[in-house]
């Protein structure tokens, strides 16, 4: 075929254009090497905004802690409405669950009015026993069957992402979803150790894909999208935390929960969801963060892997409008995560990376978790966050009442995290009846 030079230099201008529009909007190669990261200075923990150090727990609790607070809300993740009324509908029962060893519920949260037609649809297993059970709460990413082979658990109809490898090309969950995350709940051996697994599917709460703000609990609020939307309005990790609030409200109703002993957890999107979520809500009496990253426990000043650009550009729905604002300038943020961390404290946090995860900078999520030590210090005493000097070898857990690992492998959630988390609850989720 006789090409016309004319039409193939013009494809190659029309290219040559296309990549450079592509390269012009791209944001900057990620950064994985530690004598790039540029020299920073966190914002001050302890000296609010009039320039006063903090020198009491009141001091923290009064002046400060409500000063960050509001500036996460502000300029990174967006405020979150008040809930509405909720109904919560016992959907269904089993007292021999799992072979007998576990109780299962499947609960409705409706949010009212029911016209709306906004559900949450919360799993729970619980351990049989005497007592009311302490309960891991978190977010899963396929539907409530992908965390357990269980055939007793509804599939959920809700829309979800494609996905090659399950065969999900219409956006709905199909029976290959089953399990497909069973590792990473390890529910059986949580049940072991006496404790019980609640959890609901994120798209429940928000679809994750920029829709402007408009289904799930979003749709509740219209005044948070279109023309009205606030550049501070909430985005969708305010919206997942925001629905752990709403499953909280109704572990706080069932007699067979110790809602004292609620642990809030997450992994990478919804690890991010978790801290901000236990940073809100204080009935949560602990976090996990598992491979969080940008947005979520690593430091953004350091540059390191994803940045704050990049997420922005990546995941337009995830946070408000204001933190564009940061998109390479991550050094005028009002905050870092160190800050997020802080919120938490006195109640324990623990912070977990994977060494191949440098996407997700282990070391930032290290220094964000040292860095967040002085407030626990000052609420609990010297000492109380117990983190070494230095970042710890891998596959050791290290920390009091703030605990870190960086364990062997990849951005996962894996037994060696779960044992973790497991040691840690049994050491600050102490039944005090
Ligand atoms: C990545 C994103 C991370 C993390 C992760 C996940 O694509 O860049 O911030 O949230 O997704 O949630 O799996």
């Amino acid at each position: 075929m006789l090409r016309s030079p004319i039409l193939h230099r013009t494809a190659i201008v029309i290219l040559i254009t296309m990549h450079s529009s592509i390269a012009a909007s791209d944001p900057p190669k990620a950064n994985y090497d530690e004598q790039q990261v540029p020299a920073y200075s966190l914002p001050e923990l302890l000296i609010d905004s009039s320039g006063r150090r903090m020198e009491t727990p009141h001091d923290w609790q009064v002046r400060r802690r409500p000063e960050i607070l509001k500036l996460f809300e502000s300029h990174v993740y967006g405020r979150s409405p008040r809930p509405p009324k909720l109904e919560f509908e016992l959907k269904s029962e089993a007292s021999d669950a799992l072979e007998g060893s576990a109780i299962r519920k499947e609960v409705a949260i409706h949010l009212l009015p029911r016209a709306s037609g906004v559900v949450l649809n919360l799993l729970l297993y619980l351990p049989k026993s005497e007592r009311p059970a302490p309960v891991f709460l978190g977010l899963n990413f396929w539907g409530n069957q992908s965390i357990h082979a269980d055939q007793a658990i509804t599939l959920t109809d809700a829309w979800t992402r494609n996905d090659k490898e399950l065969g999900i090309e219409n956006n709905r969950a199909n029976e290959a979803t089953r399990a497909c995350e069973s590792e990473r709940w390890q529910v059986e051996q949580v049940l072991k150790r006496g404790f019980g697994v609640a959890t609901m599917y994120y798209g429940d709460i928000d679809p994750d894909f920029d829709d402007g703000f408009t289904n799930g609990v979003h749709s509740l609020y219209p005044q948070t999208a279109g023309e009205q939307r606030e550049p501070d309005a909430w985005g969708s990790i305010a919206a997942w935390a925001w629905g752990l609030s709403r499953a909280m409200d109704y572990l706080e109703t069932d007699p067979l929960v110790d809602s004292k002993r609620v642990a809030v957890w997450g992994h990478s999107r919804l690890g991010k969801t978790a801290l901000w979520a236990a940073a809100q809500d204080n009935r949560f009496a602990l976090a996990i963060s598992n491979n969080s990253g940008c947005g979520g426990a690593a430091l953004s000043r350091r540059l390191f892997g994803e940045t704050v650009e990049r997420i922005n550009t990546n995941f337009p729905h995830w946070f408000c409008r204001n933190f564009r604002q940061y998109n390479g300038k991550e050094g005028e943020l009002p905050v870092d995560q160190h800050m997020l961390v802080a919120l938490i404290a006195p109640r324990p946090v623990y912070i977990a990376s994977a060494a191949e995860d440098l996407w997700a900078d282990p070391r930032g999520e290290f220094l964000a978790a040292k860095a967040a030590a002085p407030v626990y210090e000052l609420l609990l005493g010297a000492g109380s966050a117990g983190l070494p000097e230095d970042m710890p070898p891998i596959d050791k857990s290290v920390g009091e009442r703030i605990g870190y690992h960086i364990r062997t492998g990849k951005h996962d959630v894996t037994a060696y995290d779960w044992q973790q988390y497991l040691n840690f609850a049994d050491r600050h989720l102490t039944d005090n009846k």
